[in-house]
Formats: C-alpha cells, sequence, structure tokens
C-alpha cells in the first residue's frame, strides 16, 4: 500500500471513529439540565473529502489543502424524527459558512450531508456570514435568519465592519431562497431570531438594535418588531423585550439565540448574556419566557445563567464563550439545546419543557443589588434550616 492510500485510509478510518463515539450524560448536576460528555459536532466531524484531496497525483503526499478550524453555533430543526444542525463552519482562512448535519438520536451521531450549503451569492459586499437561526415559520417555509457582516468601507480602521441579518428560506435544507436583507434603523443586526408564528398578522423579529459593530452604544437588549412583507424585509420600531442592565450577566450585550419555544405557560427563549471583564467578555446563556399571546411581553426572567462555560468549554478561538442559537424539542418534549463553546465546538444540554417551566417561573428573579441578593437567599436558607431541624 503506498503511503498516500496508508494515510487517506487512516484519516477516514479517525472520522468514522469520531462519528460512531457514543455519548453519554455527565456527572454534572443542577436538576435543569444535563451537560453530555462529548461536543456533538467538532472540527473532526468534517467530511475529510472537504479538506483533503483524494487524488494521488494531485496530492502526492496526502495533505489537508482546505483545512476546517472549527465547528460550533448552529440552529437547529427537528423533521420527521431526525435532528438536524445547521453548523457555523470555519475554515482555516476565518470564513465561516454553513452545513447540514444529521443524527436520529440528537446526542451523537451527527454526520454531514455530503455538500455544505451553499447560498445565493446576492449580496457582493459580504465577507463572512454566521450563526443561522432555523425557524419553522406557519406559513410553511423554513426560514434560516443569519449574519451577514461586510467590510464598513466609510470607515479608515481595516477591521471595522457592519452586520446584518440575512435571509433564506427552504422547504429541504436543500435548495436555498436568498430574500434581501433586513432592512432596520439601527446601524447594526446581529443575533436576529425570526418568530415561528405571526403576531397581529405579520411576521415577528426578535432583533438586537446595536449602533457599534462590537458595542451596543445605546442600543441593546433583545428587541422585537414587525414585518409587513418577508420577501422585502424592513422593520420599524424595535421594543426591548429583555434589556441589558448594570451589574447584570447581560450588562455589555445580550441577545436572541434559539427560536422561542411554544409552551402551555407562554413562550421559552433561550438567549445569551455578555458582560466585559479584564480577560475579555464573558459570554453566557440565560433564559426567559414571554406571552403566549404577546411574545413580546415579557413574564419571566429568572436570575443569572442558566448554562455559563465549564472546564474545558472554557477554552478555545474565544476563550470563555458559551453561545447558543439553536434548540430542538422531540414528541416526549425533551429539550435539546445545542451550544457552541468558545467558538471552537458545539455541545449539547439535554432537559424538558417542565424543567425548564419550573426554572423559569420559580428561580427569582435578579434582585440587582448584593444586600437584596442576600436576603433573597436568607429565605432560602431559613426555610431550608427549618426543614433540616436547625
Ligand atoms: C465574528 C463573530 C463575532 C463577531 C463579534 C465576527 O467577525 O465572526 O464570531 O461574534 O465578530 O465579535
Ligand atoms: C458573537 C456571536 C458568535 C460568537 C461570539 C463570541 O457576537 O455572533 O458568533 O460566538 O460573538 O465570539
Amino acid at each position: 500500500m503506498s503511503l498516500f492510500t496508508e494515510n487517506m485510509r487512516k484519516v477516514f478510518e479517525k472520522y468514522e471513529e469520531i462519528i460512531a463515539t457514543p455519548n453519554r450524560k455527565t456527572d454534572f448536576y443542577n436538576g435543569i439540565f444535563d451537560r453530555w460528555q462529548n461536543p456533538v459536532l467538532t472540527r473532526d466531524h468534517i467530511p475529510p473529502f472537504w479538506k483533503y484531496d483524494l487524488d494521488e497525483q494531485r496530492n502526492p503526499y496526502f495533505m489537508e489543502r482546505l483545512g476546517v478550524n472549527a465547528v460550533f453555533n448552529s440552529g437547529a430543526i427537528y423533521l420527521n424524527g431526525k435532528y438536524y444542525l445547521l453548523a457555523r463552519v470555519e475554515g482555516n482562512d476565518r470564513k465561516s459558512f454553513f452545513a447540514v448535519a444529521e443524527s436520529s438520536s440528537g446526542t451523537e451521531g451527527f454526520r454531514f450531508w455530503d455538500r455544505p450549503v451553499v447560498l445565493p451569492d446576492t449580496e457582493p459586499q459580504e465577507t463572512n456570514v454566521y450563526d443561522m437561526r432555523l425557524t419553522k415559520h406557519e406559513d410553511g417555509w423554513i426560514y434560516g435568519i443569519f449574519c451577514s457582516e461586510s467590510k464598513d468601507t466609510n470607515s479608515t480602521e481595516l477591521s471595522a465592519a457592519i452586520a446584518a441579518a440575512g435571509i433564506v428560506r427552504t422547504r429541504d435544507l436543500v435548495t436555498w431562497e436568498r430574500l434581501p436583507n433586513l432592512k432596520t434603523r439601527s446601524p447594526q443586526q446581529r443575533n436576529v431570531v425570526l418568530h415561528p408564528e405571526f403576531v397581529n398578522g405579520k411576521y415577528a423579529f426578535f432583533t438586537r438594535p446595536q449602533d457599534d459593530f462590537i458595542n451596543t452604544g445605546s442600543g441593546g437588549g433583545i428587541g422585537f418588531a414587525l414585518c409587513e412583507d418577508i420577501t422585502r424585509p424592513e422593520i420599524g420600531e424595535e421594543i426591548i423585550v429583555s434589556h441589558r442592565k448594570y451589574h447584570t450577566i447581560t450588562e455589555a450585550k445580550n441577545g436572541a439565540g434559539a427560536v422561542p419555544i411554544k409552551t402551555s405557560k407562554g413562550w421559552i427563549h433561550i438567549a445569551h448574556g455578555v458582560r466585559n471583564t479584564a480577560a475579555g467578555l464573558r459570554y453566557v446563556i440565560y433564559l426567559f419566557v414571554t406571552a403566549l399571546n404577546e411574545p413580546y411581553r415579557l413574564i419571566a426572567e429568572p436570575s443569572g445563567f442558566l448554562i455559563a462555560p465549564l472546564g474545558e468549554e472554557r477554552v478555545g478561538d474565544v476563550s470563555n464563550v458559551v453561545f447558543t442559537n439553536g434548540a430542538i424539542v422531540n414528541e416526549q418534549n425533551e429539550v435539546f439545546i445545542y451550544y457552541g463553546s468558545s467558538d471552537t465546538r458545539l455541545h449539547v444540554a439535554t432537559t424538558t419543557v417542565d424543567k425548564l417551566l419550573d426554572h423559569a417561573f420559580n428561580t427569582p428573579p435578579d434582585p440587582l443589588r448584593s444586600a437584596d441578593c442576600v436576603k433573597q437567599r436568607m429565605e432560602l436558607i431559613e426555610r431550608n434550616l427549618k426543614l433540616m431541624n436547625r
């Protein structure tokens, strides 16, 4: 066997091994959700034929020609009993693209389809695309809303960029129709999510109005706005649903994550909050609930984070980050929250709709000051001490 053939065999073997690796819950416990041992997608899940030239003449050393650096923040959708992830795949060249991976369990065995998604290239100034949210809309389409990033040519700074919300739709995750980017009053838009139902007969978007590419400036908060015509997408005033707050997990910014989950008690939102630290931005995942008939009206926001970076999740290309843009609920009301860690890999946390609602309505809101937080905790401790006969 030639060295080429031998190396190719090894690479394909390792790839199959990775996909076949069973996953199991870790012993992490907080009663709210379970963490799993292995990430569900990593760069090692990328099919070797996306990276290597398999032609021995052209690639005698069996080298990677187009490496993949990371697989992380993924949209998610449940179709015909299968779990689909619309992953953010980042090449060694730092550009991201989208690809569909499929599993029958939701916690393991995710395999990418043979070809990544080829988006219609309708925005000539667009440099990068990432973080797609997949919405199964009541109009019958599956929409993908993603960040469409372009260079800010009005700035002299090389890295200045503009983020807008790109929109595509599909019936099968194979053929994608691209609509114009969303027009909003805010100069920057990231983390836009399409609500799955019409609100007052209109398309409804969760947004994140922002003044600057990184800093929210005077803007910020998770917004909400209506749109008349999705094929000429434009929104007017954005009202704030979940605010940024001083000295909380959302102080620097926050943004919608997974598509809202409909329950008997309201819409569950799984979002992210960011604070700034001496070590850079820290991203955590938090949860809030909005009213069933008024999905823009906050009815519960338990204090603190739901998921924060832990152990190995803390380290990666952009350390101290967990980020979600996709969750799935199956027929058993089990919830699969897919979250990227440190812009490097994708994990799953599992729970149930009932547990998330219990957490949402029975964890008290953040009282915003240490003194009040101690009071809140003392009530819990005193009640428990009585139960413990102390
Ligand atoms: C990166 C994103 C990041 C954003 C803001 C983009 O260029 O690709 O991952 O969220 O900058 O930092
Ligand atoms: C953002 C997101 C994510 C990323 C995070 C941390 O603003 O849009 O893509 O995970 O920053 O880099």
